[in-house]
């Protein structure tokens, strides 16, 4: 059979297998529905009340709107630094997405509550005149044909952007340095950051700026097309922006004045993630079926709907472990630091989550296993378990290339008198590689306020949380059992729970009690009695060892 005449049989069977379900289930029971814009696709799902997923869907940017001319869904202009995508694409996807559903069988009228994500930082300025133009859309006629007239900027700033140095060092002036930028708004400045692509919009492209009525993120655009009217930025993907007070959870005057003049009138005031936001406009009513009582729940960043995808708690960690390694943590007391990023948490108003980047992750371990195992994963996996705990005071830092969290470049290996050495044998490199990787992950999140306490869980995702062998050696560097859990389309499933907890969080229900029918975790690894003693004074080594690196790199 040809690749794709087994691509179509696989399809009809999809649907077929989608609209059993649907069918299958009782046909008035409640739906809740979860989007995410995300960079490359526009994907959703849904859930019933038992939180069995009963359909799912996605549209690809690149294939399915070619005629936008995209490339993983963005643009990269001739400076290499201006990366936009163009907002028709995305509300064109949309409309694409809801007739998919629709010919699937999906009966929008069991749709209780909507809510969605978006990927962070990026940016849409709805023109003069736009408000009303959402208030009235006619449903005999598509969103991109409705909306191609309301927008002051086309081509929307997205989170690869990093244009905006220039604006980034005008802000850590004003508000007195990167720090106090921190502490105030979660994060220092960064070029992808909301509030600086603004700034630079307002100088480059001044007529634009001033043809624009509202601000919105990708997620709070996404709302409002359901809304049929402006949708609040929530406090989770706010928190994004270089410009939202984190613990006062309202716009920073210091950052709005040093960002644009009047910008709390463009941006709106800022809402709990978990607010309703009120019911579905009319145009979804008639044009789809939806019902006039299904509600739009703030929608929110992709990262924040992850987390609750993950169903992330109070002293848990998430660790991905995928081309980049990325950690989120929930975080009761922040610290914010000039490293990671501190944003409101989008389930819990009294909470915090952070999120830390780590550009030398999966690509290493292969470059390692390619040298040090003959690219095998097994006995890569094997030289783990042949090393001892602690690999006998070795410590290694590998950056192949220039790493986020810390900034620093170069591998670096550390005998156990602390003496720079160059090599080592395959297998005290194998696993010198992975305790470095895990010690920094920890190191670093101890540095935002994280705490190692009784009942931590540490959840792993991403290609290689499939090694058992790697995942001892994290449990064992944590000191917590390691779950595992399969995060596909976390941010797309975290805002269908967002959706079900959005309509009873009012009534005082916290977003884990709406969630815990969702499935468990599966337990993978457990820590070694040793492993606490070894690792709680390997960690002081090796933060001291990490400053001589950045010393050494920076000098
Ligand atoms: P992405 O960031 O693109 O979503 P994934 O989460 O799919 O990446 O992870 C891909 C990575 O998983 C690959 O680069 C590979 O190195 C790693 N990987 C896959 N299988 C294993 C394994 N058995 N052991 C360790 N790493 C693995
Ligand atoms: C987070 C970030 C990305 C985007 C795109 O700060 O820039 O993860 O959210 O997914």
């Amino acid at each position: 059979m040809s690749d794709s005449s087994v691509l179509r049989l696989s399809r009809s069977v999809c649907v077929f297998y989608v609209c059993f379900l649907v069918m299958a289930a009782a046909p008035d029971s409640p739906l809740y529905l979860g989007l995410d814009f995300s960079t490359q696709q526009l994907k959703v799902v849904a859930i019933d009340g038992n939180l069995n997923v009963v359909h799912q869907d996605n549209v690809q940017f690149d294939s399915e709107l070619s005629e936008f001319r995209t490339q993983g869904g963005v643009h990269i202009h001739a400076d290499r630094l201006t990366v936009t995508s163009p907002v028709l694409m995305w509300i064109k996807a949309l409309d694409l997405l809801l007739n998919k559903m629709k010919r699937a069988g999906l009966d929008f009228s069991r749709i209780r509550a909507l809510s969605g994500s978006g990927q962070q930082h990026g940016s849409v300025f709805w023109r003069k005149g736009a408000s009303q133009t959402l208030n009235q859309l006619d449903p005999d006629r598509s969103l991109h044909h409705l909306l191609q007239d309301s927008f002051s900027v086309w081509d929307s700033p997205v989170w690869m952007d990093s244009s905006s140095s220039q604006q980034c060092q005008d802000l850590q002036a004003a508000v007195g340095g990167a720090l106090r930028l921190a502490e105030i708004t979660g994060s220092r400045a960064y070029e992808r950051f909301t509030g600086n692509q603004i700034s630079k919009l307002r100088r480059s492209r001044a007529e634009d700026f001033q043809d624009t009525e509202r601000i919105s993120l990708v997620s709070s655009f996404a709302a409002s097309l359901f809304l049929g009217g402006y949708a609040a930025i929530d406090y989770s993907d706010g928190s994004g922006m270089n410009l939202l007070d984190i613990r006062t959870r309202n716009w920073s005057r210091i950052c709005l004045e040093a960002t644009a003049p009047h910008l709390d009138r463009l941006l709106g005031p800022p809402l709990p993630s978990m607010s309703v936001l009120g019911p579905v406009s009319s145009y979804f009513v008639h044009r789809y079926g939806f019902s006039e009582s299904c509600k739009v729940v703030a929608f929110t960043g992709d990262n924040p709907a992850s987390l609750a995808g993950m169903r992330l708690q109070q002293g848990d960690v998430a660790v991905s472990l995928g081309t980049s390694d990325t950690v989120f943590l929930w975080i009761q007391e922040p610290r914010p630091a000039l490293e990671g990023h501190i944003f409101c948490s989008p389930v819990d108003l009294q909470a915090f989550m952070a999120l830390l980047c780590f550009k030398n992750g999966s690509l290493t371990r292969e470059r390692i296993r390619n040298e040090c195992a003959a690219g095998s994963w097994e006995d890569f996996s094997a030289a783990l378990k042949d090393t001892p705990l602690g690999n006998g005071g070795n410590i290694g830092f590998y950056f192949d290339t220039m790493e986020i969290t810390p900034s620093a470049v170069g591998v670096h290996l550390f005998d156990s008198d602390d003496h720079e050495v160059s090599s080592w044998s395959p297998h005290v490199e194998i696993r010198a590689l992975v305790e470095g990787q895990f010690l920094s992950r920890r190191l670093h999140a101890e540095r935002l306020g994280y705490s190692i306490l009784p009942g931590t869980r540490v959840l792993a995702t991403g290609g290689a949380s499939s090694n058992r062998e790697i995942l001892q050696v994290l449990s064992d560097v944590f000191n917590a059992p390691v779950y595992t859990i399969d995060l596909s389309s976390s941010a797309c499933l975290g805002s269908a729970y967002r959706a079900l907890h959005g309509l009873v969080a009012e009534s005082g229900v916290s977003f884990f009690d709406a969630v815990k029918k969702a499935p468990k975790p599966q337990l993978v690894a457990s820590p070694n009695p040793t492993a606490k003693q070894v690792y709680d004074e390997m960690l002081k080594r090796f933060a001291q060892l990490e400053d001589r690196v950045l010393h050494k790199t920076c000098s």
